[in-house]
C-alpha cells in the first residue's frame, strides 16, 4: 500500500460473524487479518475506510418482508456493531448502507457517498476485504472496479456466506474476470 490507496474494510459486523444473525463461518478469523492490514495501512498513511450494513427494522431484505435473510444489522442494535476485536482508526469514515426500508444494497458504494469520498482523498487503488465474500465484497469490488479503481481483494481477509458451496469460489473468479488482482497472502 502507497500513496494513493485506501484500505476498505467491507461489513466486519457481529451479525456476519459466528453467533450472529446472519453468521459466516469463520467470519470472525478475518479480524486478526484485518487487524494487520489495517496497521500497515496506519504506519504507511493509507487512509482506511468501513462500510456497514445499516437496516431500519422491517428491511426488504427480511424474510418477513419476502426478502432472503433473516433481520440482521439493525441500525443501532449489538448486531449491527463492528466486531468488537476490529481496530479500526478511530479517524476511519463510516459509510452505511442498506438505510433505505424499501431498497437494499449490497455495494458499499450504493446509496451512499463512497465515489465522492474516495476521489476526494485522491485514491486510485483500493484493497477491499471483510464479509461477506460472496455478497457486500463481490458487488463492493465489481462497483469499485466499474468506478474505474484499481482493486486488490485480500483474500484471506473476506470469508463467504456460501448459500450454494461455490458462491465463494465463484464470486473470486467473477471479481478477477472483472479486473481484480485477488491478493492470496
Ligand atoms: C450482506 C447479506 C445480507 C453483506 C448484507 O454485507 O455481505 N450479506 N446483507
Ligand atoms: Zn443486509
Amino acid at each position: 500500500m502507497q500513496a494513493g490507496d485506501a484500505l476498505l474494510i467491507v461489513d466486519v459486523q457481529n451479525d456476519f460473524c459466528p453467533g450472529g444473525a446472519l453468521g459466516v463461518r469463520d467470519g470472525d478469523q478475518v479480524v486478526p487479518v484485518l487487524n494487520h492490514w489495517i496497521q500497515d495501512a496506519e504506519r504507511r498513511k493509507v487512509p482506511v475506510f468501513a462500510s456497514r450494513d445499516w437496516h431500519p427494522p422491517g428491511h426488504i431484505s427480511f424474510r418477513e418482508r419476502g426478502g432472503p435473510w433473516p433481520p440482521h444489522c439493525v441500525q443501532g442494535t449489538a448486531g449491527a456493531a463492528f466486531h468488537p476485536d476490529l481496530n479500526l482508526p478511530p479517524s476511519a469514515p463510516i459509510v452505511s448502507k442498506g438505510y433505505d426500508p424499501d431498497k437494499d444494497s449490497y455495494s458499499a458504494f450504493g446509496g451512499t457517498d463512497l465515489k465522492e469520498k474516495l476521489h476526494r482523498a485522491a485514491i486510485k487503488r483500493i484493497w477491499i476485504g471483510g464479509l461477506a465474500q460472496d455478497y457486500c465484497v463481490r458487488e463492493t469490488s465489481l462497483d469499485a472496479i466499474r468506478e474505474g479503481f484499481e482493486v486488490h481483494v485480500i483474500v484471506n481477509g473476506t470469508r463467504p456466506v456460501n448459500v450454494n458451496p461455490d458462491d465463494g469460489r465463484r464470486a473470486l473468479e467473477d471479481i478477477e474476470r472483472a479486473g481484480a488482482i485477488l491478493e492470496q497472502s
